[in-house]
C-alpha cells in the first residue's frame, strides 16, 4: 500500500513538474535575480552613449522617387513613396558600400565617446546586411556581396566597443511580414513569415559574430503576439546576457524602454531607458535634409539624459557609397572634444539627486564615503555665483573640468555657493567638479504644482 502512495506522489510531481515547464515563460531573464540582472546591465549603464546606424538600400534613392521628393524619414520611402517591391529591389544593384570603411566608423564613434554601436541588421523594407539562407532579398544582390556586419563587428572588437543589432522583427515590407498594404504580392501569413524568415534569421545575427550582438534592437512590434513574440524571445538564451528593448511585443517589457526623439521629463522610474534620436530629421539617408541639430543641443540632450539615468543612443544615416555625411563627422568630432573634457561626468554617471536646476543639470558618482557632483552649467552666473540649491553634504573642493581650476565653495545653511570665473570655459556645457563626503543629502524644493488644466467648456445643448 505504502509504495503505491509513493509512486502516486512521483506520478503527481512528475506532471506537476512537467506543468510547470510547459508555462514556464520563454523569457529567459524571467526569473533573473536583481544581482544578476545588474552584472549583465553593468556595461550599457556604465556606457551612457551609444551609436545608432541606419543603413540600408533606402540610401539609394535617399529621399527622392520619380523625381519627387517623398515626405518622412528616409528608410520609409518604400512605404511612403508605395514603391512596388518588383521596383524598389533595383536599388539593391546600387548599393554599393564603395567606400564603406567600418574601422572609419568605429574611430569616429569612439572618439566621440560613444561606447556601443547599435546598426539596422534589417529594416522594415527586409533588406538584409548579412547573407540569409532564409531569404536573398540581401547584400548579396548589392554590389558589395559580402556581409557588411561582419567587417564592423571586427573593427568594434578591436577598438572595445560593443555591437549591437536591430532587427525588424515584424514588419517587412519584401518578405511577407507586416506592413505592407501596397503591394500586394505577399504570398507568406505573418505566422509563416515569423517561422520562414524572422526566426532563421535572428539565428543568423545572433550566432555568426562572435560574442556580439551585445544588444537586438526590435523595433515596430506590428501584428506580433505572444506565440509569435516568444518564438524570437526564446532565441535569446543563445546569447546569454545580451541586452534587448521593449519593442519585440507579446507582452514581453524587454530590458530597456525607448522613448524615441524625446527625453521623458523625469526619466523613466524603476526602469534602464535610452533616448534614440536623429541629428537631422531623418534616421536614413536622405540627400536633401539638412535639418541638423547643433552640436550644444547635442551635447546638452547627452547631459540632460545622463542626469536622468538614461543613455542616448544617437543616430548617423550613411550613403549607398557607406559614408557618414560631413555634418555628423562635424558633430561627432565636436562632441568627442567636449567629451575627452568632460566624458567624466557622463560614462559611469548616475542620476542628478536635484529635481531641478535653474543654470543646467547634474550628474553624480558615488564613492563609500562620499562622491562628487557633476554639475553641466549650460547658463553661466553673470555675478561668479554658482548656487547649488538645499545641497547639504560637506563639500570638500570644487573644480573646473576643463583646465582642472580650483573653485572657492562657500557652504551655506541650506545652499552651496561656488566661486565661478567671469567666462564659461565651454559655450556648450561647462561642468564643475564638486566633491563631497558622506551620504548625499539634498533638500530639493517641492514639485512644481500641476498646471491646471483648461476647465471644460459646457457642453453644447442640443438643439
Ligand atoms: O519605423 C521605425 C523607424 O524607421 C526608425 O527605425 C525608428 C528608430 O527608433 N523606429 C521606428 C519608428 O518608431
Amino acid at each position: 500500500m505504502k509504495m503505491i502512495r509513493l509512486s502516486i506522489v512521483a506520478l503527481l510531481l512528475t506532471a506537476f513538474a512537467a506543468r510547470a515547464a510547459d508555462t514556464a515563460s520563454p523569457d529567459p531573464y524571467a526569473n533573473e535575480t536583481k544581482e544578476q540582472r545588474d552584472a549583465r546591465m553593468a556595461w550599457w549603464r556604465e556606457a551612457r552613449f551609444g551609436m545608432f546606424i541606419h543603413w540600408g538600400v533606402y540610401a539609394v534613392p535617399a529621399g527622392t522617387y520619380n523625381g519627387k521628393q517623398i515626405p518622412g524619414i528616409g528608410e520609409w520611402i518604400m512605404n511612403r513613396g508605395k514603391i512596388p517591391k518588383s521596383e524598389y529591389r533595383t536599388y539593391a544593384d546600387k548599393f554599393t558600400a564603395a567606400k564603406y570603411d567600418p574601422e572609419k566608423w568605429v574611430a569616429l564613434a569612439k572618439a566621440a565617446g560613444m561606447k556601443y554601436i547599435v546598426i539596422t541588421s534589417k529594416h522594415h523594407d527586409g533588406f538584409t546586411l548579412f547573407p540569409s539562407a532564409a531569404t536573398n532579398w540581401g547584400v548579396g544582390l548589392s554590389p558589395y556581396k559580402n556581409d557588411l556586419l561582419k567587417p564592423l563587428a571586427e573593427a568594434c572588437r578591436k577598438n572595445g566597443i560593443k555591437l549591437g543589432f536591430y532587427y525588424s522583427q515584424a514588419q517587412d515590407w519584401n518578405n511577407g511580414g507586416a506592413g505592407n498594404s501596397w503591394d500586394p504580392t505577399n504570398k507568406r501569413s505573418m505566422d509563416e513569415y515569423i517561422d520562414q524568415v524572422a526566426v532563421p534569421q535572428v539565428k543568423e545575427i545572433l550566432s555568426n559574430y562572435g560574442e556580439f550582438p551585445a544588444v537586438i534592437w526590435w523595433d515596430t512590434p506590428h501584428d506580433m503576439n505572444p506565440e509569435r513574440a516568444a518564438k524570437l524571445i526564446a532565441l535569446l538564451k543563445m546569447k546569454p546576457g545580451i541586452i534587448h528593448n521593449n519593442r519585440l511585443g507579446g507582452g514581453f517589457k524587454g530590458d530597456t524602454d525607448t522613448p524615441e526623439q524625446h527625453i521623458p521629463a523625469t526619466g523613466i522610474k524603476d526602469r534602464d531607458w535610452e533616448t534614440c534620436m536623429t541629428m537631422n530629421g531623418t534616421w536614413g539617408y536622405k540627400s536633401y535634409d539638412d535639418n541638423w541639430k547643433s552640436t550644444k543641443t547635442l551635447i546638452q540632450n547627452l547631459a540632460d539624459i545622463a542626469s536622468k539615468g538614461g543613455n542616448y543612443l544617437l543616430n548617423v544615416g550613411p550613403t549607398a557609397e557607406g559614408e557618414f555625411p560631413q555634418p555628423i563627422i562635424e558633430r561627432l568630432t565636436q562632441i568627442g572634444k567636449w567629451m575627452d573634457v568632460n566624458g567624466d561626468s557622463i560614462h559611469g554617471s548616475s542620476a542628478s539627486a536635484f529635481t531641478k536646476l535653474a543654470w543646467g543639470r547634474c550628474t553624480k558618482k558615488i564613492t563609500a564615503d562620499g562622491g562628487t557632483l557633476f554639475l553641466h552649467v549650460f547658463d553661466w552666473p553673470a555675478d561668479g555665483k554658482l548656487v547649488v540649491p538645499g545641497l547639504k553634504s560637506k563639500v570638500t573642493g570644487a573644480k573646473l573640468l576643463a583646465g582642472g581650476a580650483k573653485l572657492d565653495v562657500e557652504q551655506g545653511a541650506g545652499d552651496v555657493t561656488v566661486k565661478v570665473p567671469a567666462a564659461a570655459p565651454d559655450a556648450n556645457d561647462s561642468v564643475i567638479a564638486l566633491d563631497y563626503t558622506g551620504t548625499l543629502d539634498v533638500n530639493n524644493p517641492p514639485p512644481d504644482p500641476e498646471p491646471a488644466k483648461a476647465a471644460k467648456a459646457p457642453a453644447k445643448k442640443k438643439k
